[in-house]
């Protein structure tokens, strides 16, 4: 039986509200000790909170009662004035009570255990919570709506009918009904690698719209990427200077474009040098730019603004030519980080860029977890798919493990062996 916890729900600013929650079998007792007999399930009732004669606050307080709450466990939950010394006043009851502080993501771990949640609406609650762009809080509530969960459950049932199939095959090996099961099993487990196949190759789309995507700024040394970081994150992150080599260590800035998040990097200007800090900033700069997007930045305004550049350059996904108040023309586009022509058309641009990479239609696996998950899952059905229909046992074999794969991803076989994984990385009170 699970003890009962309590924590804050909530972040109280000033003169705000917090919520404490409570779960666990003596969830109930703690309502009744504190704020009398227990309301109505559901129904919000102002209430005096005392403990032994004291009077604690006064605070809106609900009742949940098992299995219809969040963790599926009983559950009171309390709105309280939001100050520390009121907090702490509760805090020492639910002590007294001998209840326990949770632990970070505590109620959705028992939410899942319960039957409540699966792992992947679990993890969009994190996500949720985190989700520091309209892009993300898009991704997390889509995923908390069961997007990824009906498509991966989808996959499991598609998958223990084929399993089904296979193991007639084994039955009735002796006669015709075999044969076509097996062809049967087979072709389900085609259209099913084939599906996970299309899910998998959409280049990062959906974790990187949870983690931010990368933008790295390459260029030769003065071009003005230092000034372009800058410009782009509204505040001086790095430091410009007119001496060429002045960028060494790789300076990152997150930046909400237009709802995506972007995480800039301003690097060391590339080029041959003697000079082995400076030479480790080139390599880094490279380094960084082979994941995610890259812009190259060039002085428009010298003779050969590639000049010095490495034939190895990695093709970027955007050329931009600054230093457009010195007067050249270029074709693509020319800006001025001096005078701020431009600024805003690369801005737009490169959020169309971002949009591109990042928006569309079917559900984005948004995990390394899920896409782990699925690859074990996609290996097993290859395997499966090369059985001789002679040796039913071997695909049906497969078919099992790509199920038990797929079923680990939204948690519905050796689920705890991942719980604790992924509920460490939650916060308190959720
Ligand atoms: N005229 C003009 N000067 C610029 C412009 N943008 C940047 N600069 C100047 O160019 C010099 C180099 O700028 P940075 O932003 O430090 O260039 P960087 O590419 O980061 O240089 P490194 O870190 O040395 O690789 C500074 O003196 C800037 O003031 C521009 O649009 N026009
Ligand atoms: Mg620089």
């Amino acid at each position: 039986m699970n003890s009962t916890i309590y924590a804050l729900s909530s972040a109280p600013g000033r003169a705000g509200v917090a919520v404490v929650r409570v779960s666990g079998p003596d969830a109930g007792h703690a309502l009744m000790a504190l704020a009398g007999p227990l309301p109505a399930p559901r129904r919000a009732v102002l209430r005096r909170l005392a403990w032994q004669g004291g009077e604690i606050d006064q605070a809106l307080v609900l009742w949940f009662a098992a299995p219809a709450s969040f963790t599926g466990e009983d559950c009171a939950e309390f709105h309280i004035h939001g100050g520390r010394a009121v907090r702490e006043a509760l805090f020492k009851s639910f002590e007294r009570l001998g209840f326990k502080p949770a632990e970070p993501g505590e109620f959705s771990r028992r939410a899942v255990e319960n039957g409540k949640l699966d792992l992947t609406r679990a993890e969009a609650i994190a996500d949720l919570v985190d989700a520091e762009t309209e892009s993300q809080r898009r991704q997390a509530l889509r995923q908390h709506n069961g997007a990824l969960a009906d498509l991966y459950e989808g996959w499991r049932a598609a998958l223990i009918a084929a399993l089904g199939r296979a193991e007639a095959a084994i039955d009735f090996s002796d006669d015709g009904v075999g044969e076509a099961e097996f062809a049967a099993a087979r072709a389900a487990a085609q259209e099913i690698l084939e599906q996970i196949q299309e899910h998998m190759a959409d280049h990062g789309r959906g974790e990187s719209l949870r983690e931010g995507l990368r933008l790295t700024i390459i260029g030769p040394p003065n071009a003005g990427k230092s000034s372009l970081i800058n410009a782009l994150a509204r505040r001086d992150v790095a430091i410009v200077t007119d001496v060429p080599g002045t960028t060494r260590d790789v300076v990152e800035a997150r930046l909400d474009l237009g709802g995506y998040l972007l995480l800039v990097a301003d690097t060391a200007g590339v080029r041959q040098t003697e000079d082995v800090i400076e030479a480790e900033g080139v390599r880094r700069a490279l380094a960084h730019a082979a994941g995610g997007m890259t812009l190259l930045l060039l002085d428009g305004s010298l003779p050969d603004p590639r000049a010095g550049l490495p034939p190895d350059l990695p093709e970027p996904d955007l050329t931009v030519w600054n230093k457009a108040d010195l007067g050249f023309r270029r074709e693509g586009l020319s800006i001025s980080l001096k005078t701020g022509e431009g600024v805003s058309m690369l801005q737009d641009l490169l959020q169309q860029k971002v949009q591109q990479k990042l928006e569309g239609e079917a559900p984005a696996l948004t995990r390394p977890r899920h896409r782990a998950g699925l690859m074990e899952a996609a290996e097993a059905l290859r395997h499966g798919l090369a059985a001789p229909a002679e040796r039913p046992e071997l695909l049906a074999e497969d078919l099992r493990l790509a199920m038990r794969a797929i079923g680990r991803i939204t948690g519905r076989v050796d689920v705890e062996e991942v719980l604790d994984f992924i509920f460490r990385d939650f916060c308190i009170g959720k």
